[in-house]
Formats: C-alpha cells, sequence, structure tokens
C-alpha cells in the first residue's frame, strides 16, 4: 500500500461520513472503503460504497488509486452476498447530467426488486 496521504476534502459530505464526523448506517467497510444505507433507498437494497480517499468520480478514482476501485467492487460484492444472495445493480452515477449529487466517487448497489432496463 501506498504511504502517501489518502487524498480528503473536509468540505466533501462523504469524506465526513468516513471520518465518523457525519452518523451513517454502515453495513460493511474494509481498509480502502465504507458502505452505508442510502438516506434515499430507491430498492430494499439500497447501499453506498465510496473509497476512503476522496475522488470526484469515478474516473478521477479509477486514474488515481485504481486499486481503491477493486476494493469498492470488492466491498459492493460482499454486501450484496450478505443481503442479495449476490445479485445486485451497481451504478455510479458521473456529472450532474447522470444524476452525480455528491461529488466523491460512490457505487450504488442495488437490489431486493426486479430492475428495469434501460435505466431512467
Ligand atoms: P448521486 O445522486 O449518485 O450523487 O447519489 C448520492 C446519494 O447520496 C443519493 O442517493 C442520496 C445519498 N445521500 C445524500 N446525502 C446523504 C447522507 O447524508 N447520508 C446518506 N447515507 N446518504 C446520503
Amino acid at each position: 500500500m501506498s504511504s502517501e496521504p489518502r487524498p480528503r476534502d473536509p468540505q466533501c459530505l462523504f469524506c465526513r461520513i468516513v471520518a465518523g464526523e457525519i452518523p451513517a448506517d454502515v453495513v460493511a467497510e474494509d481498509e480502502q472503503a465504507l458502505a452505508f444505507r442510502d438516506l434515499e433507498p430507491q430498492a430494499p437494497l439500497h447501499v453506498l460504497v465510496v473509497p476512503r480517499a476522496h475522488y470526484p468520480d469515478i474516473g478521477t478514482l479509477a486514474h488515481g488509486d485504481p486499486d481503491a476501485l477493486v476494493g469498492v467492487a470488492r466491498l459492493a460484492a460482499k454486501v450484496a452476498a450478505d443481503e442479495n444472495g449476490g445479485q445486485f445493480r451497481f451504478v455510479f452515477n458521473s456529472g450532474r447530467q447522470a444524476h452525480q449529487s455528491v461529488f466523491h466517487a460512490h457505487g450504488h448497489v442495488l437490489g431486493g426488486r426486479d430492475m428495469t432496463w434501460p435505466p431512467g
């Protein structure tokens, strides 16, 4: 693992959840990532998985810390295995047009109901 300090933005909501400064319903965590329930669930299972480090979206995360992106995917799969038999949709909104509202990379783990396609 890198000895560089992890990037953090003290104004960022999800950095503050990672730091324990804002409460969240945490369901899983490891060295790279934290998983907590979404405040506005869109499915019976709706958990956000965020890297501990601050990157604004999945693209900057992929370039800046690919290991952390793998860690996010691994933790998402664990949540789905624990709570929904391993089935899940994994959504990264990236940019306002794609409905991103919190600019700390996060994947939505969605499950527990039949999903439609195409997504809205
Ligand atoms: P997105 O639109 O992809 O940026 O998703 C952001 C999600 O974050 C949205 O589904 C609602 C959720 N959210 C916003 N604020 C909070 C919060 O303070 N706590 C939790 N647990 N979820 C939040």
